[in-house]
């Protein structure tokens, strides 16, 4: 996989600025108004969406390490859901909000107009209230990619309750640990969640989880399979039976701009998982003007990002963005590859998708298969492609370009976090040239600094590199991590005073574009998932055989990253292909199967300094294969250590 920067430059065709929301002089008019006066331009931004009580104040923003406090809009009131479906009702009730295409191409695809879509959200939010739920409550959502988990999370929003979605493949524990951790009241999960063929056991998963979570807590079970599940009378609750009963209005409850539309969590560099607080009025504003202007959406598109509901990509560009903007968002259920490697392009082909967002992985894995999955497909309606989730390479970009859109259609690589709520960096179709690799430009009201990272002094100029800062704020910027406004200060305002610490490094190029290098924390990336390092270390040493484990990120063909994890064993604990088996399935069962494993090494000791911390900088070496650039290793309190783990390295 290259890595190094290409110097090819593609503007934008004719056509595509044309069409464009911005053009090039559009968006330096506008970036220039963004930042001179963020209260204005925002507050006119603000407009995107309907208000029950309009906002006096825009911006009310405090980065000071010890008080951080950021708010928009807070005298606004609004309902995400209203927003989301009501106001489309007169003027586009019959017009697909949701096309659901399911796992197998044999069943059939859905159409889910806005009118429907609004009797489901009520049914849903009734058949949630009358299990008690209401406002400020926390509600667990553990789904496939199915139309009832956008139903779920907008019945929620209706109601003024908070949600947070656990992807479906995690595991009981990690399950577990998110019902606790955000103290819900009510899971929603599905029977099954059919997947490339395969099936997950969603609801006997929650049932392993709830077993270590308050006995009140409730479960709300969608049938999608139909298949076995086990039933607990009095904790279960049957949603296809309650929903048909339900009544289809509900009025939408009155929520104050800050009050929080969802917790997400997510892997950071120490401890475990946070959750990730987005609220209500800014992140919607924020992820309805990034959809439609990123990726160039008109009324009437087809809009497809092939994300999962789990992660902040699923809420902000499958579900919020675009049904706050009145589109047509596809949801699909499946995998690239399921039943073969040509699913995506049918899928394209089948629904005419004019805006195709997804993530350097599955590309990567695609072209492996070859050119002939995708050239029996007509791809004639694309006309913007998105990427997200992890730095694209040029072999893949250029694929992307030339065999996808058949080199007419504009590649917004999107750079943004699960914190950010929405794109913050990225080419703008009708605005910017692309670069294979870079995410360009800031996007509106986004002030990027690259400071170097041992002084915290921003670098001027360009040709220069660092860590990546945030100016300022903006509206889609998450709040709080829940439960714990101090780790939110310590995390992203410690480190650089004044700032938003991204965890990313970047470089500004000769010409003041933006490219970023990945992250400089003990976060990896694997196939465009963030996991952090410590939390497959915890995992690992919860093991009776393991004494201590490290683990760190290595260069993966199809991943991006593969997780490597070094493993010292107790004393009465042998090595053997068994144990490294039970340490993989162990890893995958606390975790989750995106969290397996790829390499496992026996490490009779790790490196450490004589105060004792572990040198990762050496493990990530070794992992690289790169035994020629270790750095200095007089400091470690035993350096023949490092000559074992090189003796010893696994194949891979
Ligand atoms: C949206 C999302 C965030 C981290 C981020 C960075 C990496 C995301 C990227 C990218 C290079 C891009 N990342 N988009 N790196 N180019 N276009 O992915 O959120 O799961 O929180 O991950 O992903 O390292 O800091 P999240």
């Amino acid at each position: 996989m290259t890595t190094q920067h290409e110097s090819v430059v593609y503007p934008p065709s004719a056509e595509t600025v044309a069409r464009a929301h911005v053009d090039a002089a559009g968006y330096e008019q506008m970036y220039a108004a963004s930042i001179t006066d963020p209260d204005a331009f925002w507050g006119e931004q603000g407009k995107r969406i309907d208000w029950i009580k309009p906002y006096s104040q825009v911006k009310d923003v405090n980065y000071n390490f010890g008080e951080v406090s950021i708010n928009w809009y807070s005298d606004g009131a609004l309902n995400v859901s209203a927003n989301c479906i009501d106001r489309h009702l007169a003027t586009r009730g019959d017009q697909t909000a949701i096309i659901f295409e399911p796992d197998n191409p044999d069943e059939p695809a859905q159409n889910i107009t806005y009118k429907q879509l609004h009797g489901s959200v009520c049914r849903m939010a009734n058949v949630l209230t009358s299990m008690g739920v209401t406002k400020g409550d926390r509600v667990i959502i553990y789904m496939p990619m199915i139309p009832e988990a956008a139903y779920a999370m907008l019945a929620c929003a209706r109601i003024g309750a908070i949600h947070s979605i656990v992807f479906a493949g995690f595991s009981p524990d990690a399950l577990a640990a998110r019902v606790n951790g955000s103290d819900a009241k009510v899971v929603i999960t599905a029977d099954h969640a059919p997947r490339g063929g395969r099936q997950t056991p969603l609801k006997s998963n929650a049932d392993a989880a709830l077993l270590h979570c308050k006995e009140d807590v409730k479960c709300l079970v969608v049938k999608r399979t139909g298949g076995q599940t086990t039933w607990i009378e009095g904790r279960d609750y049957n949603y296809n039976a309650l929903s048909a009963a339900a009544d289809d209005s509900f009025a939408p409850v009155e929520m104050n701009a800050e009050d929080p539309l969802f917790i997400l969590y997510t892997s950071g560099s120490t401890g475990q998982p946070k959750g990730v607080v987005h609220t209500t009025g800014g992140y919607l504003v924020y992820a309805a003007m990034t959809h439609e202007i990123t990726f160039d959406y008109h009324d009437g598109d087809v809009y497809w990002c092939t994300a999962d509901v789990g992660w902040v990509t699923g809420h902000s560009y499958i579900v919020y963005g675009p049904l706050a903007n009145g589109a047509t968002t596809l949801m699909f259920e499946g995998v690239p590859t399921y039943p073969d490697a040509s699913r995506f392009w049918q899928v394209c082909e089948k629904h005419k998708v004019n805006q195709f967002y997804t993530a350097p992985t599955a590309l990567r894995a695609l072209m492996g298969q070859g050119n002939e999955w995708v050239e029996k497909c007509d791809l004639s309606s694309l006309r913007t492609l998105g990427t997200v989730g992890e730095p694209i390479n040029p072999e893949a970009w250029n694929w992307y370009n030339e065999v996808i859109g058949g080199g007419r259609c504009p590649i917004v690589d999107t750079w943004w976090q699960t914190e950010t709520g929405g794109h913050l960096m990225t080419p703008l179709p009708g605005a910017h040239a692309m670069k294979p690799g870079s995410a360009m430009k800031p996007f509106f009201g986004i002030v990027p600094v690259v400071l170097d990272p041992q002084s915290g002094v921003e670098i001027e100029g360009n040709d220069v590199d660092g860590v990546l800062c945030i100016k300022d704020s903006w509206p889609g910027q998450m709040r709080t991590i829940w439960g714990d406004h101090e780790r939110f200060q310590k995390t992203y305002f410690a480190d650089y005073k004044g700032y938003y610490f991204t965890g990313d490094g970047c470089k500004r190029d000769a010409d003041g574009d933006y490219w970023i290098t990945g992250r400089v924390d003990d976060v990896i990336n694997v196939s465009g998932h963030r996991m952090g390092t410590a939390e497959v270390e915890s995992a690992l040493v919860a093991h009776v055989a393991v004494a201590e484990a490290a683990v760190v990120g290595y260069p993966h063909d199809i991943k991006g990253q593969g997780i490597y994890c070094y493993v010292t064993l107790m004393n009465d604990a042998e090595p053997s292909d068994a144990l490294l088996k039970e340490l993989r399935t162990w890893v995958r069962t606390e975790i989750g199967p995106i969290a397996s494993p790829d390499v496992i090494q026996w490490a009779p000791g790790l490196p450490k300094t004589r105060s004792g911390k572990i040198m990762r900088r050496i493990l990530r070496k070794i992992a690289e294969n790169d035994f020629g650039s270790l750095g200095d290793t007089s400091t470690l309190a035993d350096p023949s250590v490092v000559d074992d783990l090189i003796a010893n390295r696994s194949g891979k």
